[in-house]
């Protein structure tokens, strides 16, 4: 049985110069041919692929004109889906759209589901499970970085890393069958030493996809990033700051700030996803001390950790408090109002981090801004990260399935260790073999093909 032919719009809802409708299978031409009248009167079936088409959509029945159009005529299979697809490029208007989908409803369409384009795209073996995520990307992508990456990965350049590892496991499992069930056949006798330094090699190829998952992490959703302090210090002028608007309040009040603020931004290409939180200080305020609690618990999930300090207050207790929390983490020390009078002594700070670490700036003044944006992209950016070329894993599905084809090749090493017979070396490639296949889609249910496609948007 053939799948329906779906139509859905493509475009955003809402007015705008032109709204699409797109029209996918078997019957879209003949769809399209019995509501869409050219301006010479051709038959949309009879015209060539990848052609464009002027003319009216009439409501067979009616006889009423509904719009002026363009038609964009594509036969599969070099298509989205690689079905027959019709675009109807009309003017961008709410009811205008509305009325020809309708239309194309009531004479043989379906209302595609969200993702239900893209989905064919991948059951007809156009592109596979990752590459439709990254189209989901693409659409979703909240920095430049982020496009970039979805765009390789859409390229195809993950799935092509997956299919090599794959494919010398399978080389592997094979190998292994053969020699078990054909113990007659004279073949170049596999080792376990051979298994095992070739299961090593994997290994550290999936150890190394893990490790960029941070980077990607970082790529899609942004650097992590904190900014803490005693009360009072400028933490909040800071986030306005580098967001160019009044976003937190600022008062000379200490104890400001009571929950934590979240913004994204971007600076010179890196994304940032900036917190604003409450200065940490004893209090016996109860809303403070929630405010509190919860910029230290921000703080060890973040990235990057920014420590304001005021140059025209001593070093405290409190600051002696906050270095020991951030012990460990990636951090810059911000001395912030440099416009007032010191009584900071910097030598206090130098027993907790190195000079390198400390930034001098003034919040009010806009000193020292340029040279803490440059900071940061010196420290995400010098030359590491090349989403282009590079393949960094975004997506934690694929994460997942990278953590559990590592933990298969570890029980290969210890079986080898424990010289068990070979089959059962086997059954753990096999397994590796499979959880690899989860990120193109080889082997993935249905349930999580769902799942992934309901995250579309219509029409894509
Ligand atoms: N002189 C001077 N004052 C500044 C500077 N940066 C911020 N301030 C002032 O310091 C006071 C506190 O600023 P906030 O940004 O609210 O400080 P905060 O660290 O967010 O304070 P809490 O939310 O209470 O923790 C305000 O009056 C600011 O105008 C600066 O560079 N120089
Ligand atoms: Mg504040």
């Amino acid at each position: 049985m053939m799948d329906p032919t779906i139509a859905a719009i493509a475009t955003p809802l809402g007015a705008g110069g032109i709204g699409i409708i797109r029209m996918s299978g078997q019957d879209a031409l003949s769809i399209a041919d019995k509501v869409f009248k050219s301006k010479s009167k051709k038959v949309l079936q009879e015209q060539r692929s990848h052609t464009i088409h002027y003319g009216w959509i009439i409501d067979p029945d009616t006889e009423e004109v509904i719009d002026e159009v363009l038609m964009m005529l594509m036969k599969g299979p070099n298509t989205y889906t690689r079905e027959d697809v019709i675009e109807i490029n009309c003017h961008g208007g709410m009811i205008v759209i509305q009325k020809i989908l309708q239309l194309l409803l009531k004479n043989g369409a379906q209302l595609a589901e969200p993702g239900e384009f893209t989905k064919r795209a991948f059951l007809n073996g156009r592109i596979d499970l990752s590459q439709a995520e990254a189209v989901i990307d693409i659409i979703n992508a909240q920095t430049e970085l982020s496009l970039q990456s979805s765009i390789s990965q859409l390229g195809g350049t993950l799935s092509q890393k997956v299919k090599n590892l794959r494919q010398e496991l399978l080389e592997m499992i094979a190998h292994i069958e053969a020699s078990i069930d054909y113990p007659e056949y004279d073949m170049e006798e596999l080792t376990y030493e051979m298994i095992q330094s070739k299961t090593e090699m994997l290994l550290d190829q999936v150890n190394d996809f893990i490790r960029t998952a941070d980077t990607g992490r970082m790529i899609r959703e942004g650097i992590q990033t904190v900014i803490i302090g005693k009360p009072n210090v400028g933490k909040s002028s800071l986030l306005n700051a580098l967001l160019r608007e009044q976003r937190a309040i600022v008062t000379d009040i200490p104890g400001t700030t009571r929950d934590v603020l979240e913004e994204y931004i971007t600076i010179q290409g890196v994304p940032l996803k900036l917190m604003d939180t409450a200065g940490i200080r004893e209090t016996a305020d109860v809303v403070e001390q929630i405010g509190v609690e919860k910029s230290k618990e921000w703080m060890t999930k973040s990235d990057l950790v920014l420590v304001m300090m005021d140059a025209s207050t001593k070093f405290t207790t409190e600051d002696h408090e906050i270095f020991k929390l951030i012990e460990g983490k990636r951090c810059l020390v911000l001395i912030n109002k440099t416009d007032l009078p010191r009584k900071l002594d910097i030598k206090q700070v130098f027993a907790y981090v190195d000079k390198e670490q400390i930034l001098e700036l003034s919040v009010k003044e806009g000193e020292g801004m340029d040279q803490l944006e440059n900071r940061l992209r010196e420290m995400f950016f010098a030359g590491e990260i090349n989403v282009k070329d590079d393949v960094f894993i975004t997506n934690v599905r694929h994460k997942d399935a990278l953590v559990k084809a590592k933990s298969s090749l570890e029980t290969v090493l210890e079986t080898i260790e424990l010289e068990m017979p070979e089959d059962c070396l086997s059954i753990d490639l096999q397994s590796a073999y499979e959880y690899l296949g989860e990120i193109t889609g080889e082997t993935v249910g249905e349930s999580i093909i769902h799942q992934i496609f309901s995250q579309f948007c219509l029409g894509k």
